[in-house]
């Protein structure tokens, strides 16, 4: 910004189904305000086969593929908008990796570690980079984040 202060992020956060049903949503919501995020946005989901789809659209040629949308559809998603200071790398790196399973061996405090079960069924998501986190945000609650409403002003 103009003052120098430091610049936050906004990022998508969700817990996927098999965290919604096995109860972990309270722990990882604890886990995402003890961690210094604000919940900007929040809202809880069922996806379906075209809507999984499309937010997974990059993986679409890989073998787990069909599996992944049918494990993203088995039943409601939590939805996020997570917001602080560097929000996209600090949360990826407060779930851990990808593989819940190595997860609680390398990152036993993660939150994959904590709730996930295997490489597909890890509990929450994530986005990657600044530019995916945009389009994530846009993809469930389209342009009502502060960045775009700022965006929008400073083009005036
Ligand atoms: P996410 O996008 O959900 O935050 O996960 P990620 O970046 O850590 O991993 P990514 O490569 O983007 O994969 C997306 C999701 O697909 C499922 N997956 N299954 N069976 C498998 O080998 C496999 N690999 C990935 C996981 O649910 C993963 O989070
Ligand atoms: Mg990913």
């Amino acid at each position: 910004s103009s003052n120098g202060s430091t610049e936050e992020e906004e990022t998508l956060a969700m817990v996927k189904p098999d965290g919604v049903l096995g109860n972990y949503t309270e722990r990882i919501k604890n886990a995402v305000v003890e961690s210094g995020f604000s919940i900007i946005r929040e809202t809880v989901i069922q996806l379906d086969e075209h809507r999984a789809s499309t937010f997974y659209v990059e993986h679409s040629s890989k073998s787990f593929f069909s599996s992944l949308v049918k494990y993203m559809t088995s039943g409601p998603v939590l939805v996020m908008i997570l917001k602080k200071e560097n929000a996209v790398a600090d949360w990826r790196a407060i779930i851990g990796p990808t593989d819940a399973r190595k997860a609680k061996i390398t990152h036993p405090h993660s939150i994959r570690a904590m709730c996930g079960l295997n490489a597909e069924k890890n509990c929450v998501h994530g986005s990657d980079s600044l530019e995916s986190a945009r389009r994530e945000i846009s993809f469930f609650f389209g342009e009502i984040s502060t960045d775009a409403k700022n965006l929008c002003k400073s083009t005036v």
